[in-house]
């Protein structure tokens, strides 16, 4: 087993704090721009080494091929207001020079079997490093603050329960997916309103706090 763990990492979180940063900026231009702005907020974290080994397990990853094989080490999670908002930073993350999508995952058309709703990117990132330039994936998960509030409590409950939740539960959960996912889609339904109403309101603070 790896000895230096913080090194093999060290790439990793280089990465997940670069990524966070970009889409951080990517949000203070759209609220400079006056639109409406898709990215609530930006969280990172590279994956803890107790996760990596208990996953390397159950994929059969073996050491030497971690960095092709493992494309969650460094995890970025972008969290928007509504579904469209997901899928204009899809289109626009695929614009980018600064990085190259790999992969898509919709789970959000095609739900997980636990009720589990996101949009996964693999990507493939350039880091610069004391050596030269390396490339490394990433995952960026992109989810409505609804999916998020699900997908944190249903991971909080999986440590409790070790992934296995007593039938009753799991039951309960999908049901907890599908009225997280009514609320997103009665969101959008209203979603002009909203709109109309953020902006007002981030207008009259620019202007109270100019008083
Ligand atoms: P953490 O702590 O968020 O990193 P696998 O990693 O083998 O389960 P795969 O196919 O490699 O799955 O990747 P997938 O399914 O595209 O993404 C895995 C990540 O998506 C998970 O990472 C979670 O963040 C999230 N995810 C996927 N399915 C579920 C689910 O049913 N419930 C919740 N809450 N999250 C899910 P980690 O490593 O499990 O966790």
């Amino acid at each position: 087993m790896k000895e230096d763990w913080t090194g093999f990492l060290l790439p990793y979180k280089q990465t997940t704090s670069e990524l966070k940063a970009k889409f951080t900026a990517l949000r203070e231009q759209f609220k400079l721009s006056q639109q409406h702005v898709p990215i609530e907020f930006v969280t990172a974290r590279v994956k803890p080494v107790d996760s990596i080994l208990e996953k390397m397990q159950r994929r059969n990853i073996l050491e030497a091929n971690l960095e092709n094989e493992m494309e969650d080490i460094a995890g970025v999670r972008i969290m928007c207001q509504f579904v469209d908002d997901i899928y204009q930073l899809v289109k626009l993350i695929r614009k980018r020079n600064d990085l190259s999508v790999i992969e898509e995952r919709d789970y959000i058309a095609n739900e997980k079997e636990s009720g589990y709703r996101s949009y996964h990117l693999i990507i493939k990132y350039p880091v610069q490093l004391l050596d030269g330039q390396r490339d490394i994936l990433a995952e960026i998960q992109i989810r409505t603050l609804a999916m998020n509030f699900w997908a944190t409590i249903e991971h909080s409950l999986n440590y409790k329960y070790n992934g296995k939740f007593p039938n009753e539960l799991e039951v309960r959960l999908k049901r907890a997916a599908e009225a997280a996912f009514q609320l997103d889609q009665e969101m959008s339904a209203i979603r002009e309103e909203i709109k109309d109403a953020q902006q007002e309101f981030s207008y009259r603070r620019g202007n109270d706090t100019k008083e």
